[in-house]
């Protein structure tokens, strides 16, 4: 706990509006959605402006205590976990959108505004911004930044860090940077911005962001198809894209469908039982399309690498597709999964399903295992789920185990152990499965630059 002369001064700093420290809310911003860590923070702090933000890292340079930045709070890796006696600064006061640029197409804005407003807002000019995911609703767009958030529109628009234009943040150091200012062209040597995005809060507090915005797409048509085997699914790939520019290529298996059916109530595809699933799609802005993707369909039954399959007719029932994809993760959470968040070349799926299916079989024979991902981009999300019967040490621990034969398996694809959730304090023992030595090296001497005290987010990414 903080003593009582830190408190004054932050309370000084932030007045009541700004300056938590009940219980309440120590536990709610003290976590975020890995639920495996029991939150610890000494207080909360809420700026409203960038230059609070700067005179609370000033001030915690000074004092040598630690923060913790922190978003929505949905990550899946402990990144934004306070568990040391931290200060959380929660960026969701930040929350304004400053400015809309017709002709640059972008807009700048606070970094505590939430991913669905950004969606949203665009949509109100008629335009796109095409990072998206299930906990858009909730999570924040300085935190999207500093996790380089994927999710389901990767294979067409690219990660967070394709849309940042520029970036204000404050380092570690509190000092103020603002990098690229918006400009799409700018050859002037190393490129901070993107040092930053992806860091989790390790290197800096980002406070704004410029993000580009594109032509919203028309007429998003989306296709659920009943796959027989994981072999099938990127010949089901390649099928659909020698003929259209797919906007997702999502799959998720037969027991992920079952519990959002059972648990959620929502409608099966089609009747016809497949052990996989395939969700993909387009934009069908011509009759040509439309053809297209009818025609890809009738190849893939020909072949037998689809068994059955349905086609969105109306928006409405893209978006209920849609449900049966997002709502996985959501649903299964209550029975405390083991996640792992894999990733492979496009070109190396296949092998590496069979591979990873060859472990699971040997090594998780008793357990419940439910598949998903975005294997369109190369990812794949693998959930353990635990049995009822067992205490979560044990199956915690068993997983634990198993990891190490995943994570050498993915090392040997030259794959990642972190896809898209990030590193946080989950997946850290594990960086040397994915990055070499030097890598490491070069990443804890940024550190050093950025945070010489290790202010910031500790223990996070680099122990
Ligand atoms: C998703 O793709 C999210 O649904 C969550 O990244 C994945 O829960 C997971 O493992
Ligand atoms: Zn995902």
């Amino acid at each position: 706990m903080f003593n009582p002369d830190i408190l004054n001064q932050l309370h000084n700093l932030l007045g009541d509006e700004g300056l938590r420290t009940d219980a309440a809310s120590l536990q709610t911003y003290g976590r975020d959605w890995t639920k495996i860590y029991e939150p610890a923070p000494s207080a909360i702090a809420l700026p409203h402006s960038t230059g609070q933000v700067q005179a609370i890292v000033q001030l915690a340079n000074q004092a040598g205590f630690k923060i913790v930045p922190s978003g929505g709070r949905t990550g899946l890796s402990g990144g934004a976990v306070a568990a040391q006696g931290e200060l959380v600064v929660s960026l969701e006061r930040m929350n304004k959108i400053i400015e809309f640029n017709a002709q640059d197409r972008s807009i700048t804005c606070e970094a505590g505004v939430i991913t669905a407003q950004i969606q949203q807002y665009a949509a109100e000019q008629n335009l796109f911004y095409p990072v998206d995911f299930a906990s858009a609703g909730s999570s924040q767009i300085g935190g999207n930044i500093a996790t380089n958030a994927g999710g389901i529109k990767v294979i067409r628009y690219g990660l967070t860090r394709q849309q940042v234009l520029g970036l204000e943040l404050v380092t570690g150091k509190a000092e103020l940077l603002k990098l690229n200012h918006g400009l799409v062209k700018n050859a002037t040597g190393y490129d901070l911005r993107h040092l930053f995005i992806g860091s989790e809060g390790t290197l800096g507090i980002i406070t704004q962001a410029t993000l580009q915005l594109i032509r919203a797409p028309e007429n998003l048509t989306v296709l659920v198809l009943g796959v027989p085997e994981f072999a099938a699914l990127m010949q089901v790939l390649t099928r659909f894209q020698a003929s259209l520019d797919l906007s997702a290529f999502e799959f998720f298996s037969d027991r992920a469908l079952h519990y959002v059916v059972h648990d959620k109530g929502l409608p099966k595809p089609f009747d016809t039982p497949t052990p996989y699933y395939a969700l993909l799609e387009f934009e069908n802005d011509s009759a040509g399309r439309e053809q297209a993707a009818l025609q890809a369909f009738q190849d893939c039954l020909e072949q037998g690498i689809i068994l059955d399959g349905v086609m969105s007719q109306h928006q409405t029932q893209a978006k209920a597709l849609w449900r049966l994809r997002e709502m996985i993760s959501e649903t299964i959470s209550v029975y405390t999964p083991y996640k792992n968040d894999l990733s492979v070349r496009v070109s190396q799926v296949a092998e590496f399903l069979q591979a990873v299916d060859q472990i699971v079989a040997e090594r998780y024979a008793a357990f419940e295992v439910i598949w998903y991902g975005h294997i369109g981009d190369g990812n794949l999300h693998l959930n353990i789920l635990k049995p009822a019967h067992m205490e979560k040490a044990e199956f915690f621990e068993h997983c634990t185990a198993v990891n190490e034969q995943v994570f050498a398996l993915t090392k040997s694809l030259n794959g990642s152990i972190s896809a898209e959730h990030g590193v946080g304090l989950l997946k850290r023992d594990y960086l040397p499965y994915s990055r070499s030595p030097e890598e490491i090296a070069y990443m804890r001497a940024l550190k050093a630059l950025f945070d010489p005290n290790q202010i910031l987010n500790p223990g996070k990414l680099l122990n």
